[in-house]
C-alpha cells in the first residue's frame, strides 16, 4: 500500500525492569502534498501503546501523553529519546534485544501504516548499534 506516508528506522528500547514500560522511536516521512496527523498507535506487543512526548519543567524531563502529532505536507516526525515516542505499557515478555514486532500507526488522512520495530539494547543511543561499544 503506497499511502505516501512511510515509516523508517523504527526501533524499540526494552523495559529496564520486567514490569516497566518500553519505548519505540521512529521517523515518519510524508511524501504527499497534504498535511496529516498521527492520531494513534496499536500493537499486539503490549497491553497498551500511547503517544508520548517529553517536556522540560524546571530542568526536569517529564513524559506526557499527547492526543496527536502534526505532520506537515512533505514533512517528517522524528521520534527519538528525549522527545516524541511511543510508550509501550506492560509490553510482552518477547520484547527483548534482537526481537522484532509489528506496530501500526494511525493517521488522520493516510490511515493505518504498519511497521516492523527492531528491539535494540536498552542502553543503545539509537545510532551506531553494537559497534558503538568498541573504542
Ligand atoms: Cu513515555
Amino acid at each position: 500500500m503506497t499511502s505516501g506516508v512511510t515509516v523508517i528506522d523504527a526501533w524499540a528500547r526494552p523495559p529496564l525492569t520486567p514490569t516497566g514500560a518500553g519505548a519505540v522511536y521512529l521517523t515518519v516521512v510524508n511524501k504527499t502534498s497534504n498535511a496529516d496527523r498521527l492520531v494513534g498507535v496499536k500493537t499486539n506487543a503490549a497491553n497498551r501503546a500511547q503517544l508520548h512526548t517529553h517536556i522540560l519543567t524546571d530542568g526536569i524531563a517529564r513524559m506526557r501523553r499527547v492526543d496527536g502529532i502534526p505532520l506537515k505536507a512533505g514533512g517528517t516526525i522524528k521520534m527519538k529519546p528525549g522527545g516524541f515516542h511511543v510508550m509501550l505499557m506492560r509490553p510482552a515478555a518477547a520484547i527483548k534485544e534482537g526481537a522484532h514486532f509489528a506496530l501500526t500507526l494511525v493517521f488522520e488522512r493516510a490511515g493505518e501504516v504498519e511497521v516492523q520495530v527492531q528491539v535494540r539494547n536498552a542502553t543503545a543511543s539509537g545510532t551506531g548499534g553494537h559497534d558503538a561499544h568498541g573504542k
